[in-house]
């Protein structure tokens, strides 16, 4: 085993609708994850720490505009609560679409973590106050536009739970997924043998595993050239890798698909 933890990894969700992140721990590894308490992940809805009688949440931009921002209360007093739960100096990361974009690299990192506080935002977005006196780090998922940060704090939580030690089965170790190591998968089949006049490829079959880990490693060294300019850029080829791309590329061109 790679290293254990001596508590579970405590994320808050900060969010109006908690139903949303809290569904998607049920399932696989994240679900597993929760029940042997690997992770543990609350929400805090700041309507609950509105004080007026409908609960507002929300009021109309400074300056005009369409939609409707996150006011500073009671939001701020719903990230207070939420850090409150964590251990202490557990940082607080607000999800949007003008964050950092969030890579491999800061799953290792929040995964470290004791614990951390997500900021799902909704609306146009959170009054700047907030963002300046309450959190510590801005992220985005990728450059899309979302309905609110609740699907990104999903996908948050599920890239830093499958980092945890015992998360995953010994098998199927996070180590050797191919992200972490800059290349993009190879391609995977199992039976049947032929489906609709597709064969799998021979070298699969052979049972020469040495055979086989060079197809593959030349499968996802190829597909990273041809479909991930910037992850490539940052691959350094030996010259075993070197030839096997070179493999890949008379494969393609000799008309084996697309
Ligand atoms: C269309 C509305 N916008 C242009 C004026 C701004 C905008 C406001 C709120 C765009 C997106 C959102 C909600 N997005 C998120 O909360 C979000 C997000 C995203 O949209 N893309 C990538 N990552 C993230 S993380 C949170």
């Amino acid at each position: 085993m790679v290293g254990t933890r001596s508590a579970p990894l405590a994320i808050e969700v900060v969010t109006l609708f908690d139903e949303l992140v809290r569904s998607n721990l049920r399932f696989g590894v994240l679900g597993r994850a929760v029940d042997q308490r690997l992770l543990s992940v609350g929400t805090t809805d700041p309507r609950d720490w509105a004080t007026d009688v409908h609960r507002t949440v929300d009021d109309r931009p400074y300056g005009g505009g369409p939609g409707m921002v996150l006011a500073v209360e009671p939001l701020a007093t719903a990230i207070r609560q939420a850090k409150a739960k964590l251990p202490v100096d557990s940082p607080v990361i607000y999800l949007s679409a003008q964050g950092k974009p969030f890579v491999q690299a800061d799953a290792e990192r929040l995964a470290a973590l004791p614990g951390f506080v997500l900021l799902a935002g909704r609306y146009e977005g959170v009054d700047e106050r907030v963002l300046e006196a309450c959190v510590d780090e801005e992220l985005s998922i990728g450059d899309y536009v979302l309905s609110g940060g609740e699907l990104a704090a999903c996908v948050v939580i599920d890239a830093c739970a499958r980092l945890l030690p015992g998360a995953l089965s010994n098998e199927h170790s996070a180590q050797e997924e191919s992200f972490a190591q800059g290349l993009l998968d190879w391609p995977h089949y199992t039976r049947p043998d032929e489906w609709q006049g597709r064969r799998v490829p021979e070298v699969l079959k052979s049972g020469n595993h040495a055979q086989i880990a060079r197809f593959r490693r030349s499968q996802a060294l190829g597909r990273t050239a041809e479909r991930r300019p910037d992850l490539w850029a940052r691959v350094v080829l030996n010259d075993l890798d070197a030839r096997l791309l070179e493999e890949y590329r008379a494969d393609r061109q000799s008309g084996d698909k697309k």
